[in-house]
């Protein structure tokens, strides 16, 4: 058997020499260094050394019972602060940072109070800090304060314009397609008007209502005698507008219940658009229930019910593989005996099956009649604006299957095709009702003609 003899540092430091004690950390011993500092603690020089130990191993549990044990001859405030904070004791974290003062310490103080629910407090704090903040900080401290304010209700949460929100919404499009820009102090010649069309055809209006439209703006401009592009601007406005005059339309609701029937294709937004939709009702007030009848896969039924939960509606689902009309049917007893005002039917939209799509939508427009004999009040197609035209030769087999009232645009956020909107109202001869301008649960808007010829030509 061997026998190392134990080295010098290591016998001192066994007597509780704090020298050696720190030799030993040196030279990479923590555990023996923490066996011994352990058996020391208590002792003045060496409680710190174990303090330290504890925080370099992040093991706030042990140094939080130090602190509780020796209280403020360990650390620095903000080491303490740090410990406090990480084993949960908030009041004495809060203590030592106000201790410390700077800005940091400020701002975390700022954040405990508002993590542990006190928003007054924390928004006291978020202005202190907001005072002392580097410029390079103070953004985000005054969007802290910003969203505590909002939270508190100390401001009014800024609402979008429909306009700002079009506009938005027509980024994309804008982007690809400058159409305003070509308005902007040129001559009015041949040359802009193949741009404009040229223009048009991009941003997807179709090209056969482009080439009309342009050769409509050249008539008028030689008979109005119109020399420069801002002047023709507005006429182009007015010209589109009345492309657009029958293809605003508002959802009909006025039956009780009204029951809201949403197709198209896989990913065109459906669960999304019925989701955003069922907010914005409640919100009106109106009783609201939602009905599960894409049962083709279970996802869908759970995207289905988050979307009830966030929105704080009512939902009927059955278990994936159901058949989607007895889903309905299930909705249709729901909605009558909880005298619901509005139903919306989330359906699925496999389009390489087109026979079984079409009866299965007519079966389900059965089983609404069976209860409601009036109903569906809508019947809407909902088209992704990304697509744009596109979608159409599809749009066409919903259309034949059952009537449409009216298009739900989706995605017109991230699409350069803006100008399909033109087309679904010229082309498939549909009003739109909604368009979607985003993810959000508030992303969901009544389509203003106006304001989207303002949006696109500006
Ligand atoms: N940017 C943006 N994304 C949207 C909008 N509407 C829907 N989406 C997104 O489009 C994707 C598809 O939306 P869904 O609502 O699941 O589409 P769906 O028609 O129900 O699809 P299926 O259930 O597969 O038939 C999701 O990632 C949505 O978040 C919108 O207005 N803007
Ligand atoms: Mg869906």
């Amino acid at each position: 058997m061997l026998f190392f003899r134990k080295s010098e540092i290591e016998k001192r430091a066994e007597k509780g020499d704090k020298s050696a004690i720190l030799e030993l950390l040196r030279k990479g011993k923590k555990d023996k260094a923490r066996k011994l500092l352990e058996k020391f603690e208590g002792d003045p020089d060496l409680t710190p050394v174990l303090f330290d130990l504890y925080l370099q191993e992040e093991n706030y549990t042990q140094a939080y019972r130090l602190i509780e044990k020796f209280g403020d001859s360990l650390g620095t405030a903000k080491e303490r602060a740090l410990v406090c904070e990480k084993f949960g004791d908030y009041k004495r974290a809060v203590e030592e940072y106000l201790k410390v003062g700077d800005f940091e310490s400020i701002l975390k103080v700022a954040n405990i109070h508002y993590a542990t629910g006190n928003k007054e407090k924390a928004l006291e704090f978020y202005e202190r800090a907001l005072k002392i903040a580097p410029p390079l900080r103070k953004e985000e401290v005054q969007e802290k304060i910003q969203k505590v304010k909002k939270e508190l209700g100390l401001i009014e949460e800024k609402k979008e314009s429909i306009l700002e929100k079009f506009k938005k919404g027509l980024k994309k499009t804008k982007e690809a397609v400058e159409i305003g820009i070509i308005f902007r102090g040129r001559k009015v010649d041949e040359s802009l008007f193949e741009e404009l069309e040229e223009l048009l055809v991009k941003a997807d209006v179709g090209v056969k209502t482009a080439v009309a439209l342009v050769e409509d703006l050249r008539k008028e401009a030689i008979r109005k005698n119109i020399q420069l592009s801002d002047d023709l601007k507005e006429v182009t406005k007015g010209k589109i507008l009345s492309l657009l005059s029958n293809c605003e339309g508002e959802l009909d609701l006025s039956s009780k219940p009204s029951v809201v029937l949403f197709l198209g294709v896989n990913g065109s937004g459906k669960t999304t658009t019925v989701g955003k939709l069922a907010y914005k009702l409640k919100k009106e007030g109106k009783k609201v229930l939602l009905v599960a009848a894409d049962t083709f896969r279970s996802a869908a039924i759970e995207q289905l019910e988050v979307w009830a939960k966030r929105a704080g509606v009512d939902i009927v689902k059955k278990e994936e593989g159901s058949d989607p009309a007895s889903v309905v049917y299930a909705g249709m007893e729901k909605a009558k005996e909880g005298s619901y005002d509005v139903v919306l039917i989330d359906t699925a939209g496999r389009l390489h099956t087109k026979e079984p799509l079409i009866n299965e939508l007519r079966k389900i427009k059965k089983v609404i009649q069976k209860h409601f004999p009036q109903e569906p009040s809508e019947t809407l197609l909902v088209l992704d604006a990304t697509l744009g035209q596109n979608s159409f030769q599809q749009a066409r087999v919903f259309k034949e299957a059952v009537d449409v009232s009216g298009a739900v645009v989706t995605k017109l956020d991230g699409s350069a095709k803006g100008g399909f909107i033109v087309a679904i109202c010229k082309d498939l001869k549909l009003p739109v009702k909604l368009v979607g301008v985003g993810e959000g649960i508030e992303d969901l808007q009544p389509f203003s003609a106006k304001d989207y010829v303002e949006a696109l030509l500006e």
